[in-house]
C-alpha cells in the first residue's frame, strides 16, 4: 500500500500539494492519435474495441507511451452500462452513439440488472491487464458516466441539444424517472466495484450534462445519485478516491462537493480560477481546467493559459487536466508541448 501511495496522482488526491502537479487528459486515448485509428480499424467497430481486452489495453497505453501521463484511464465508454442492461446501442460514423430510446417508466422492463456482468466482463479483464502493464508510477483510473448523463442518452436516444424528452419526463413523472435512476445507481455501483476489484485505483464519474439541470433538479438527479454511488463504493472500499465531474454547474459545484462525498472534483473551462482556488480547493483537491480548444490552437495562447492555471491552482492539491475531453482535431504535437510544460522537460 505504501508503494502505491507514492504515485503522484494518489498523493494529490490525498491532499498533498505537489511541486509538479500530476497530469492526465480526459479522453486521452482516441481519434486524434493515428495509432488509435489504426487499432480501431483492426477491431471493426467501436463497441468491439471496448469489449476486446487486448486492443482496449493497447489504446489505453498509446497516449502514455507518447506523453508519459501520470494516469491511465480505462478505455471504454459511459454507454456500456445501458448496452449491458439490454438497450440496443450503435456508434454511427460521424453521428456518435445511437440508442433505441426509453421514454416512460412502463418501458423499464426492457432493462435487466441481473445480466450486466456477462456483457461487461471483458472490461474488467482490460482493467486487470492494465493493472499489470502500466508504468509503476502511473495510476489506473476506472470510470463510469453518472446516472443523469447516461440517462440523457438512454432517453433522447443520442446526443441532444435541448434535452426535451428527458426534461419532459422528469417534470411530468419524477417518480417514474427515479426508477430509471435507481437502476443506473445500482448498475454503476456494481460496475465500478468490479473495476476496483480488477485493479482500478481511482474512479471518475462523468456528469457531462449536469449543467442542463436547473438548481433543484440538479440536486435530485446529479447530487443525490452521485452521493449514493460514493456511499455504495465506500461501503466496500472506505479509502477509494472518487473524482466527480459535474460539468457546467457553476456555483452549484460547492453543494456537489459538500454533499456527495467525492474525494476531488474536476473543473470545467468556465470555472473562475481564483474562485476555485479559494472556495473549492480549500475543501477538496481539484482537477482541470484547460479548454480543449486551446489544445487545438496550441502556441502562445495555450502556453499562457497553462501558466495561469498552474499559478492559480498549483498552490493547493491539484491535478492538471482539460476542462472537458480532447477533441479529434487536436494536433498530437500540441499535446507533446503541454506534457513538456507540465513535466518541466
Ligand atoms: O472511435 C470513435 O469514433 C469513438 C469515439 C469515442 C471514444 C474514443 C467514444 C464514442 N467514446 C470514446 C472513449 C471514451 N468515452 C472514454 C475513454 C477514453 C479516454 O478517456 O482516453 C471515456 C472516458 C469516455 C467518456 C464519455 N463518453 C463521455 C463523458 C466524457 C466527456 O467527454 O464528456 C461521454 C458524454 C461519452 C458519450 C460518447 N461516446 C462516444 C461519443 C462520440 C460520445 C459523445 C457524444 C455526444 O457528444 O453527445
Amino acid at each position: 500500500m505504501s508503494a502505491l501511495k507514492n504515485k503522484p496522482l494518489l498523493k494529490s488526491l490525498s491532499g498533498e500539494k505537489m511541486e509538479r502537479p500530476p497530469f492526465w487528459l480526459m479522453r486521452q486515448a482516441g481519434r486524434y492519435l493515428p495509432e488509435y485509428r489504426e487499432t480501431r480499424a483492426k477491431a471493426g467497430n467501436f463497441l468491439d474495441l471496448c469489449y476486446n481486452p487486448e486492443l482496449a489495453e493497447e489504446v489505453t497505453l498509446q497516449p502514455l507511451r507518447r506523453y508519459g501521463m501520470d494516469a491511465a484511464i480505462l478505455f471504454a465508454d459511459i454507454l456500456l452500462i445501458p448496452h449491458a442492461l439490454g438497450q440496443p446501442l450503435a456508434y454511427k460514423e460521424g453521428e456518435g452513439p445511437v440508442l433505441d430510446p426509453i421514454r416512460a417508466a412502463t418501458e423499464l422492463g426492457r432493462l435487466d440488472l441481473s445480466v450486466i456482468h456477462k456483457t461487461l466482463d471483458p472490461v474488467y479483464e482490460t482493467v486487470a491487464r492494465l493493472s499489470q502493464s502500466i508504468p509503476k508510477d502511473c495510476t489506473l483510473i476506472g470510470f463510469a458516466g453518472a446516472p443523469w448523463t447516461v440517462a440523457t442518452y438512454m432517453v433522447e436516444g443520442r446526443g441532444s441539444k435541448d434535452y426535451a424528452n428527458i426534461k419532459q419526463w422528469i417534470y411530468s413523472d419524477p417518480a417514474g424517472f427515479s426508477a430509471l435512476i435507481d437502476i443506473l445507481v445500482e448498475a454503476t455501483i456494481e460496475y465500478l466495484l468490479k473495476q476496483v476489484e480488477a485493479g482500478a485505483e481511482v474512479v471518475q464519474l462523468f456528469d457531462t450534462w449536469a449543467g442542463v439541470l436547473p438548481d433543484d433538479e440538479f440536486r435530485k438527479w446529479s447530487i443525490e445519485p452521485t452521493r449514493r454511488i460514493v456511499e455504495g463504493l465506500r461501503a466496500k472500499h472506505p479509502d477509494l478516491p472518487v473524482i466527480g465531474f459535474p460539468k457546467g454547474v457553476g456555483g452549484n459545484i460547492m453543494a456537489f462537493v459538500k454533499e456527495t462525498g467525492v474525494t476531488a472534483v474536476s473543473l470545467d473551462p468556465g470555472t473562475p480560477l481564483d474562485w476555485a482556488a479559494q472556495e473549492v480547493q480549500s475543501l477538496v483537491p481539484v482537477q482541470g481546467n484547460l479548454d480543449p480548444m486551446l489544445l487545438v490552437t496550441g502556441g502562445v495562447a495555450m502556453e499562457k493559459r497553462i501558466a495561469t492555471i498552474l499559478e492559480t491552482l498549483g498552490k493547493g492539491p491539484f491535478i492538471f487536466n482539460l476542462g472537458h475531453g480532447i477533441v479529434p482535431q487536436t494536433p498530437p504535437e500540441n499535446v507533446a508541448r503541454l506534457s513538456e510544460l507540465i513535466r518541466g522537460k
